[in-house]
């Protein structure tokens, strides 16, 4: 698969339904990859640290011109060489989660002659800093020290129920206009991908922000929110970067005590009704009462004080772990649980895999090697789908998905799971 889907120096997350460069499919592309040649690797993540902003951020897409009619929003679409500090690829302006330090670091030793032969991680290390300054410095909206996403492709889970009530407030692009392009639905069962009125407001919210040279100082965002998944994310790469640093010679102090920072700033999203953590709607403040996998990532963080929760949520009857299949995305009790749409109830490899290193972080390491041999399972079972049914492990989305391939490969491999 991870040859299959190659294109010049990236690999497609899959060759119909995503046919460029995605900012954190390239991280864990490079998790996998680098079992198989760690130079490869490096390059899957350069071309993507090859696409930052001025402003240190990291893109969601890095478009592929040629493809630009096979989907939607494409660089038509954002013309970001129309914005000052684009560079000279054309990409959107949003951003994905934060785990590109935690890849390169895993790239960096999986071959530490090849990476100082080549510079790979001294190259590597600047750009890194500057995409966590640019959350840092650009993305604190809440001013509670959590970068916020300004749009729910964002958080990499697109049509979470837990950007229902954010998104209830921005409007459709559909009213009174043409209706919205879906090259998507080419590829994918239309019942399993987000709807027409979710695209609709995706595409009002990016068309805004595009409009406003993605100026994240603009004071009229119609979508905020601080997200428990993607925040965990950053603060688990700035322990990486602490490691990149003493690798480099350098200081891994002020990366540590981001990352507690970090840790304590997540503290006012933990819901006690829910078990886990939850997204906060910045514009209006509230906690939104919905249990979703990206409320147990922080469990990827030592310091965490909730710890003890996360994991009796994680085994109880909301999530299952043991006897669901994998994990899933959305709590199973929860009315608007579904098993095939999208980020609404499905099992995804990308989650399960850091939830399956979270596990092994703990002690838990029988779990984490039963979820992790899961996962190696289904992904071989079904031809490396995009997600599953987390009840009878249906296969759903696209089929030869990348991230599913290099995360499998990447368990097969590690010494102590595999
Ligand atoms: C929008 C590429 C991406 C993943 C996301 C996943 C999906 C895109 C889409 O595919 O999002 O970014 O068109 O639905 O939700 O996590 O990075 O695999």
């Amino acid at each position: 698969m991870l040859l299959r889907n190659r294109a010049a120096l990236h690999t497609l997350p899959a060759t119909g339904l995503y046919p460029h460069q995605w900012s954190w499919d390239s991280a864990f592309t490079a998790i996998g990859l680098r079992h198989v040649s760690p130079r490869r690797a490096q390059q899957e993540l350069e071309s993507l640290l090859g696409a930052q902003w001025a402003d240190g951020r990291l893109p969601q897409i890095v478009f592929d011109r040629q493809r630009d009619e096979d989907y939607s929003p494409g660089a038509a679409f954002w013309r970001s060489e129309e914005i000052p500090g684009s560079p000279a690829v054309p990409t959107a302006g949003l951003v994905q989660p934060p785990v590109h330090a935690r890849a390169a670091l895993a790239v960096h030793r999986a071959d530490e002659a090849e990476s100082r032969r080549r510079g790979f991680l001294e190259r590597a290390h600047p750009r890194l800093l500057a995409w966590h300054g640019y959350l840092r410095t650009r993305r604190d909206r809440g001013g509670r020290g959590l970068a916020s996403i300004v749009h729910p492709w964002e958080s990499g889970m697109d049509n979470s129920p837990a950007w229902d009530g954010p998104l209830s407030r921005v409007p459709d692009v559909r009213a009174g206009g043409p209706g919205v392009p879906r090259p998507d639905l080419r590829h994918a069962d239309p019942s399993e991908r987000p709807s027409n009125a979710e695209y609709g407001r995706y595409l009002h919210l990016a068309a805004r922000y595009r409009d406003h040279r993605c100026d994240d100082a603009d004071a009229g965002h119609e979508f905020v929110c601080e997200d428990p998944a993607f925040n965990a994310l950053w603060a688990d790469a700035e322990l990486a970067m602490a490691e990149v640093a003493a690798a480099l010679g350098g200081d891994r102090a002020p990366h540590e005590a981001r990352a507690r920072e970090l840790t304590a700033a997540l503290e006012p999203l933990f819901s006690p009704a829910l078990g886990t953590y939850a997204a906060r709607d910045v514009r209006t403040g509230e906690l939104q009462r919905v249990a979703t996998v990206a409320g147990l990532l922080p469990l990827l963080l030592p310091h965490l004080p909730r710890a003890a929760e996360l994991l009796a949520t994680l085994r109880g009857p909301r999530f299952r772990l043991g006897t669901a299949v994998m994990v899933p995305s959305h709590d199973l009790t929860a009315a608007g649980f579904d098993r095939a749409r999208y980020w609404r109830g499905p099992s995804w490899s990308s989650t399960t895999w850091l939830l399956v290193q979270a596990l092994r972080g703990r002690g838990a390491v029988a779990e984490a090697r039963a979820l992790g041999a899961q996962l190696r399972r289904s992904a071989l079972q079904h031809g490396f789908a995009e997600y599953v049914d987390p009840i009878d492990g249906t296969p759903h989305g696209t089929r030869a998905f990348t991230w599913t391939a290099a995360l499998a490969l990447d368990l097969e491999l590690d010494p102590e799971l595999g």
